[in-house]
């Protein structure tokens, strides 16, 4: 299965090992990598599991502790226009609301016949 999903490409391929980007910022996903985002192992990824995930990930990128991602924590994860994007305001920051919003976007773009789950490949 391949898709573009603008914020998981970025974060996943630093989470989930042999993630390769293609052109693009696209992310060629294999079963692997479904399954370490299939929490609960039913073959499919719910909007919860993928919301866990991207929580737990903004936890271990947000190594201050102080509930944003400052440019430094997200060096070499999101170049200069992707974090401006996920900024979104005058902060210069990336609150976890924003990050979570942003994912949840991103799973639901991906969720191309909306039945709320992303299938394996
Ligand atoms: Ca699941
Ligand atoms: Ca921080
Ligand atoms: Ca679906």
């Amino acid at each position: 299965m391949r898709f573009f999903v603008f914020l998981p490409a970025a974060v996943l391929a630093l989470f989930i090992a042999n993630a390769s980007y293609a052109q693009n910022n696209e992310l060629i996903y294999s079963e692997e990598h479904f399954q370490a985002l299939d929490a609960n192992n039913d073959g499919k990824i719910s909007a919860e599991e993928y919301r866990q995930f991207m929580d737990d990930a903004f936890t271990q990128l947000d190594t201050n502790g102080d509930g944003y991602l400052d440019r430094n924590e997200t060096e070499g994860v999101f170049n200069e226009d992707h974090f401006e994007f996920l900024v979104g305001d005058k902060t210069g920051k990336i609150s976890r609301q924003q990050f979570l919003d942003q994912a949840m976007r991103d799973f639901h773009f991906a969720d191309q016949d909306g039945d709320g789950y992303l299938d394996y490949p």
